[in-house]
């Protein structure tokens, strides 16, 4: 049982449950006898009572964790008894996991936010007492509030406050519109962008991931999971990597820990935490100097044969040399002629520099000087990067073996190859190079566009029939994106971009950033900035507990929604199974409620169907056949074939020059952010060190643990963490370590440890573990604070971030870890 829930922060359990009004949870959780749940097991045992039929109904499973498990929904007596696997047109989607199989737990949490909350006046926030108040004084408050703080600060002080936590479209159409329509702010999550613009600056952008589909591993010879750990973080995917298995592919695993998806694995690399870019330039420099490459690929579907000058780093172009550009097709978006200008290169036996469309065996590998203007080919100064890494020096910056790097090499140029790359290698500082660079490596042998070969995360088909205009149809927003790394600077200092720019109140929807955000101590910090916080959430998250208003919301199978894409190529409709319980209400009701009181009902859907008919009916979803009469109806509708699917197709890639551009001639920032971009260090893969987790910091000899997070499989974040079904076997937090190491520090298997660094520190049971690196400390993440002993891991996590990808930098920690005293 989940008895670890102690006094801290003000946020305990007894001050929660102290209040003046009605209030939340009046069965404590530790040890308790759960009385819905108990009574829905006695309703069990006695066998099902006659009158009570039981109806079974479909919906949809959609936290973030890229599954889309189609689920039955049992309801009795209109109670949610049940969930079960509803399957999908192919079987191969079919799945159900233990969250999934535990949502009558969630829906029935005696813990479920039940009523509109604002924090008791006189109290602190987070103090934990609350007074039950009506919807009516809520919404009342909200708009009173937003308006107000927007006539007296200007639009951006309100701001719009989400990060990833339920795919629901409805959810998120219906606040987009409202947020669009009154100009807020949006706090930027921070998540998953390292892979995600490091990949796509290499490949071009078709959606944020973008490998092949799961279903075509299994025409893979050689499958490298780059810090992916897929048995407990993908694990509806795990039957694909077992049918590759079955197949005879290979499976290697790069991953400073033993994971259990490692343990499946034919090579096992645990690399030094951080190092991925490294070791991938190492790789290459073994497939250049063995001349592994694919010569062909190289020549006709990516930059490696285009000039580039010295003196601007940019491709050479045809008019750079007297040749004017010529009008192209007629650009649909903008109506103006396409300006053909093309990109020079060199061919074999000529002394002059042709376009780069249809030559013949262009130069991979020179320099030259063409009137006056000095150029390498792209090729050359990706050469002259990895010559920097052969593998007996990128191993003492990997830890990997020469004759591994060797190894590596050697498999990766044994097609077909599918790389994944997960999301621990790109959690460090700069961590947009490890996908840029294994981006790169696969280009180099040729290794995108068939069955088999593909680099990337995972595969999320986004289905292309929704109207994902609709809630900026009236006008996106004229405020800016705030990334949360950004935010406590800004609310501090009430600038950004050099400009002041106050942020005075702001609505969670969708997210628990204070769990799971990093550095949440400079968060709670600035947040005493901030007028007004208010959580929509049907759990009493750590951001809730800090907030001043909660707003009990319908769960899943309480609204209507549509979902579409993730790892089935498949749109699948939601119905209300049951009515929302207690006071809740579904979000989009929530929205209308507060845009009629801030006079804004003319720009929202005044039901459900006309928003999801707004959305599904367009002349994109026509096509498909997919319409919301017809998905309603059908609860489940299909817009790819069941062949795998294959990206890249031909070597034809959606950057500007339709090739693989390994050389990024103009990077870019992903997002606003109050930093620069050094640009001369981001047009080729490089290995950068991560900024703290490096023996040469100077923090190094004090906090000598890199701390590494990873997914539990028994929560999708935070979510079901006081699902009571889960916590019983798995019952608080833990952190893994290296038993030598542990021994050494007198820690004992099972004692309570504190890690902690200058920042901040987490409280939880020792579990030890030979599967550790020696100087890594691995812990599940997002327990909630009150669940710890004391602290919380999101306070040990830095700030810092590269603007490349503003993504945060969750592995790039140090640490030390001794005997918890008890305090
Ligand atoms: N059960 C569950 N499933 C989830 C989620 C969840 O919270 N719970 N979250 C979902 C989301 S949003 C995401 S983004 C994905 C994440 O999916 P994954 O990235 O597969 O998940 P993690 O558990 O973070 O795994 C990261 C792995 O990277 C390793 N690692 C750490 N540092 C390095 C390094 O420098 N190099 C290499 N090669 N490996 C390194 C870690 O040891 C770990 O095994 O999972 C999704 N699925
Ligand atoms: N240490 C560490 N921290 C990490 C990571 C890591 O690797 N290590 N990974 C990061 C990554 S990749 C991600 S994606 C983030 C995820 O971070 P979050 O998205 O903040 O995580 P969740 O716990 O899923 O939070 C979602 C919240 O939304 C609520 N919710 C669910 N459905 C709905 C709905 O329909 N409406 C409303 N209003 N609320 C709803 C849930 O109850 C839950 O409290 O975590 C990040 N945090
Ligand atoms: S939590 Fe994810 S994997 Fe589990 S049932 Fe739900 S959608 Fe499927
Ligand atoms: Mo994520």
């Amino acid at each position: 049982m989940s008895g670890t829930d102690s006094s801290q922060g003000g946020l305990t359990r007894r001050s929660f449950l102290k209040t003046t009004g009605a209030i939340v949870g009046t069965t404590a959780v530790a040890g308790a006898a759960y009385p819905t749940l108990t009574a829905l097991a006695e309703e069990r045992q006695t066998g099902q009572p006659a009158s009570s039929e039981e109806r079974i109904s479909q919906g949809i499973c959609r936290p973030n964790c890229f599954g889309g498990c189609r689920l039955n929904v049992h309801v009795r007596d209109g109670k949610v008894v049940k969930t079960s696997m509803a399957p999908y047109p192919d079987e191969k989607n079919n799945r159900i996991c233990l969250r999934g199989i535990s949502h009558p737990w969630r829906i029935y949490d005696p813990e479920r936010v039940k009523y509109p909350m604002r924090r008791a006046e006189g109290t602190e926030r987070g103090a934990g007492v609350w007074e039950r108040i009506s919807w009516d004084d809520a919404i009342n408050e909200i708009a009173d509030t937003f308006m107000r703080v927007q006539e007296e600060y200007g639009p951006q002080a309100v701001a719009k406050w989400s990060v990833s936590g339920n795919r629901g479209m409805i959810v998120q159409e219906s606040y987009a519109t409202l947020f669009n329509a009154i100009n807020a702010s949006s706090i930027g999550p921070g998540v998953d962008m390292a892979n995600a613009y490091g990949t796509a600056r290499v490949t071009g952008w078709i959606g944020i991931w973008s490998s092949n589909g799961p279903d075509d591993l299994v025409n893979a010879k050689n499958i490298f999971l780059w810090g992916n750990n897929l048995t407990s973080a993908q694990l509806q995917e795990w039957h694909f990597v077992a049918d590759a298995l079955e197949a005879g592919s290979r499976l290697i695993v790069i991953d400073p820990i033993y994971t259990q998806i490692a343990a499946k694995a034919d090579l096992w690399v645990p690399v030094r935490p951080g190092s991925d870019t490294a070791l991938t330039l190492s790789m290459m420099n073994v497939i250049v100097k063995e001349d592994l490459v694919d010569k062909t690929f190289l020549q006709d579907h990516t930059v490696a044969p285009f000039l580039v000058r010295r003196d601007t780093g940019k491709f050479l172009r045809m008019s750079d040399l007297g040749i004017e550009p010529t009008e192209g097709p007629v650009n649909s978006a903008t109506g103006k002629p396409t300006i053909i200008d093309p990109v020079a290169v060199m061919v074999d036996g000529s002394d002059a520099p042709v376009p780069s469309e249809g030559a013949v065996n262009p130069v991979l590998l020179g320099a030259f000087t063409i009137q006056g203007i000095e150029c390498d080919t792209a090729y050359r100064l990706l050469c002259d990067e990895i010559a920097q890494y052969p593998p007996e020096t990128a191993c003492d910056l990997c830890e990997v073996p020469p004759e591994t790097i060797i190894e590596l090499a050697h498999y990766a140029a044994d097609g077909p190859v599918t790389h994944r790359c997960g999301w621990g290698s790109q959690a460090y500082d700069n961590g947009v190079h490890t996908a840029h660079a294994g981006a790169t490596l696969a280009g180099l042998v040729g290794q995108y566009g068939f069955p088999g070969a593909s680099y990337g995360p995972v595969n999320l088909g986004v289905y292309p029939g929704f109207n994902t205009k609709l809630s900026s149809a009236a006008g996106a927003s004229t405020s800016k994106t705030v990334s949360i790394m950004d935010l406590p600077e800004v609310l501090n200092t009430g600038k950004f971009l050099g400009k002041e720019y106050p942020i005075k109140a702001a609505f969670v929807l969708e997210g628990n950033p204070l769990s799971t955000a990093t550095n949440t101590n400079a968060l709670l910090d600035a947040l005493p900035n901030l007028e007004f916080l208010v959580t929509a959430d049907s759990a009493m998250t750590d951001t809730a507990r800090y907030s001043d208003l909660v707003l009990p919301i319908a769960q899943w199978f309480e609204c209507e929604d549509v979902f579409g894409g993730r790892q089935a190529n498949y749109v699948v409709h939601n119905p209300k199974i049951i009515d929302p319980l207690y006071e809740s209400k579904p979000d989009s009701e929530i929205v209308r409620l507060l845009a009629d009181k801030m006079g804004l009902s003319d720009k929202v859907f005044q039901s459900d169907e006309e928003w999801m008919r707004a959305y599904i009916d367009t002349p994109a979803g026509e096509k498909f056949g997919i319409t919301y009469d017809k998905l309603k109806e059908a609860g489940v509708l299909g817009w790819h074939s069941s062949d795998p699917v294959i990206r890249w197709e031909g070597g034809v890639f959606t950057t500007p020059s339709k090739r693989l551009e390994f050389y990024v001639e103009t990077p870019t920032l992903a997002g606003a952010t109050a930093k620069k971009l050094d640009v001369e260090r981001e047009h080729l893969p490089r290995f950068f060190p991560p900024a703290e987790a490096w023996p040469e910091n100077e923090k190094y000899s004090e906090y000598p643990f890199t701390l590494l997070s990873e997914r539990s499989m028994y929560m999708v974040h935070s979510q079901w963490f006081g699902t009571g079904w889960l916590r019983e076997l798995d019952p608080e937090p833990t952190v893994k370590i290296n038993p030598a190491q542990a021994l050494e520090k007198g820690i004992d298997d099972g004692a309570y440890v504190e890690c902690y660094n200058d920042r901040g520190r987490c409280v939880a049971r020792a579990v030890y573990s030979e599967a550790i690196k020696p100087g890594t400390l691995v812990y599940p993440k997002n327990w909630q604070r009150h669940q710890h002993k004391a602290g919380s891991w999101s306070e040990l996590s830095s700030s810092i971030y590269d603007p490349a990808a503003v993504n945060q930098s969750f592995m790039d920690v140090l640490c030390d870890v001794k005997v918890w005293d008890g305090e």
